[in-house]
């Protein structure tokens, strides 16, 4: 009896490292990379939460070395755990934490503690003012010294599992998380951040480090703060980059038991798809038969930040803000159908791989300005405020919990389903026209396609659909349409 309790007990702890911790009525998570702390609690308040999303990823926290011209990678070098970047101070980013969870919307970090920064061309100076000698593996701002990192060497192959875990990844110092002083250190700054309210983490480059470390520091993590809404004896949300396309020496499976996983063959799977290089038909059982990991554990998105410059994995399959067609199509897809923890990545432009956000002449981050429209200027990108997009968060929420039905297709590129009878979504591919009467199990009715528009009062600005008595309705996909998708939902019958 005590063992089975106590193995109940176990599941318990582990399983919970699987949770984001969303809302109940909420579905998915974007990321705002290098967004300034400041900027996404007015986010969180002015468009996040009353749009419904679920939660925000945000850029490294701690302090990052200053590299020439601030590319975007340098605050993937940390000089300390100070909570001091070009995104704010720890007092700011304590206010963002707070104001986005009284609006629903939980804070998930990038977490960075494979590695330190990488020898520069002169001093190392942090975005805190601290220095640090990574020549020497000196960080005193932490402190670290050459005793808590790898002897140095460079991953020449990852198919030795051993070189990936032990070398320095792009030159980074490799921190030796076997150390307990190493372990301390990260878990201080893994609970300073729980205390101050975030629901989860990302952490960067799991890969690179042994899945039993990993096993010890997410083990002794505190539990999620309940004065900032979250139940007793909640675990933080942990999902684990690692990069496995096959192949390798190093399997997600090693780590699926620890945490979610970056799932990035979804990534790769629905470019290719949504480019044309495979038929949409063949999304019919999107999941695990394709390869993927189970549902619970998988963070699945269209792009992310290192994707979709070239950098990480996927290659010229990966759909980015830049094919803005077939981008929208990818996210539709994504988020309409019931697969996968979810996240839509929020970007700045840029036109070489390097460049980092938008800055002022000192190198502080400019605000994103916001448009009458709603859309984003000065160099912000802002996917999720693309109406195609947080319509679809909208309509994910709306179908939480349904399965697939009626699956449709017409044998190649065109396809439809509903999601139990709470919505239905329809996507065309084809260079002909999607023009068929299409069971969208809705009740009667006449409903606003929340992609071509949006329902205004009791009027819809885009295309309306008829629902018969019959649950069908013809539906209409031209292929020069700004959109290949339509969408309906029992939230905006009209
Ligand atoms: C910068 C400079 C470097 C310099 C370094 C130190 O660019 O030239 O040496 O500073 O001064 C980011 C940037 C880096 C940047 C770094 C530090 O991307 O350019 O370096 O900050 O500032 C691997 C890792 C994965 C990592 C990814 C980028 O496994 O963890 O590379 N992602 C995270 C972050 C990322 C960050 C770091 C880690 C470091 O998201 O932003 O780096 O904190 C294979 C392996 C993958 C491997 C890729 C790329 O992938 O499987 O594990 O990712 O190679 O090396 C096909 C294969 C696929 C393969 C892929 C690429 O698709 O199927 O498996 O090809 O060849």
């Amino acid at each position: 009896m005590k063992t089975i309790f106590l193995l109940v007990a176990i599941v318990a702890v582990v399983k919970a490292q699987f949770d984001p911790h969303q809302l109940p009525d909420r579905s998915t998570m974007v990321h705002l990379f290098e967004w300034k702390w400041d900027d996404i609690a007015l986010e969180c308040e002015n468009f996040l939460g009353p749009k419904g999303f679920a939660g925000i990823q945000v850029s490294p926290v701690n302090e990052n070395v200053i590299a020439p011209k601030r590319p975007w990678w340098e605050r993937y070098q940390p000089i300390s755990f100070i909570l001091t970047t070009r995104s704010g101070n720890e007092q700011q980013f304590a206010n963002m934490v707070k104001r986005c969870n009284k609006v629903g919307v939980r804070t998930y970090v990038d977490v960075v503690f494979n590695h330190m920064a990488a020898k520069q061309g002169g001093q190392a100076v942090g975005t805190g003012g601290s220095r640090a000698y990574p020549e020497n593996k000196d960080y005193p701002a932490v402190p670290f010294t050459n005793a808590d990192f790898h002897p140095s060497c460079g991953i020449q192959d990852y198919n030795d599992a051993y070189q990936v875990r032990n070398c320095e990844l792009v030159a980074l110092r490799d921190l030796n998380q076997t150390i307990p002083h190493v372990q301390n250190k990260i878990l201080e700054f893994l609970d300073r951040l729980v205390d101050l309210g975030v629901a989860g983490f990302r952490v960067d480059a799991a890969k690179h480090m042994w899945p039993n470390d990993l096993r010890v520091i997410y083990g002794s993590l505190k539990n999620l703060n309940t004065a900032h809404g979250f139940p007793p004896n909640s675990k933080p949300f942990i999902v684990q980059e690692v990069i496995d396309l096959g192949g390798e020496g190093i399997k997600r499976d090693e780590y699926v038991d620890l945490g979610a996983i970056t799932e990035f063959k979804v990534s790769a799977a629905i470019g290719k798809a949504f480019r044309g290089g495979d038929d949409l038909k063949n999304l019919k059982n999107w999941g695990e038969q394709w390869g993927f990991l189970e549902s619970s554990k998988a963070l699945v998105f269209v792009d992310n930040h290192d994707n979709q410059r070239g950098h990480g994995a996927g290659g010229a399959d990966i759909l980015t803000y830049k094919q803005s067609k077939p981008y929208k199509m990818a996210t539709a897809f994504n988020l309409g159908f019931p697969f996968g923890i979810t996240r839509i990545m929020s970007s700045f432009s840029f036109d070489d791989t390097d460049q980092g956000p938008p800055k002022d002449s000192s190198g502080n981050i400019k605000s994103p300005v916001i448009q009458k429209d709603g859309s984003c200027d000065a160099g912000w990108v802002c996917e999720h405020r693309w109406r195609q997009i947080y319509n679809m968060v909208e309509f994910q929420n709306q179908v939480k919990g349904t399965e697939v039905g009626n699956w449709w297709d017409n044998g190649k590129n065109q396809i439809a389903f509903c999601r139990g009878n709470a919505g239905f979504i329809a996507f065309n591919l084809e260079s002909f026209d999607l023009n068929q009467d299409i069971q969208t199990c809705l009740p009667a009715g006449t409903y606003c396609d929340v992609i071509s528009g949006d329902k205004v009062g009791s009027n819809c600005s885009g295309k309306k659909v008829l629902v018969g008595n019959d649950g069908k309705a013809r539906i209409i996909i031209g292929p020069n349409e700004d959109d290949g998708v339509l969408a309906i939902h029992k939230g905006k019958k009209l």
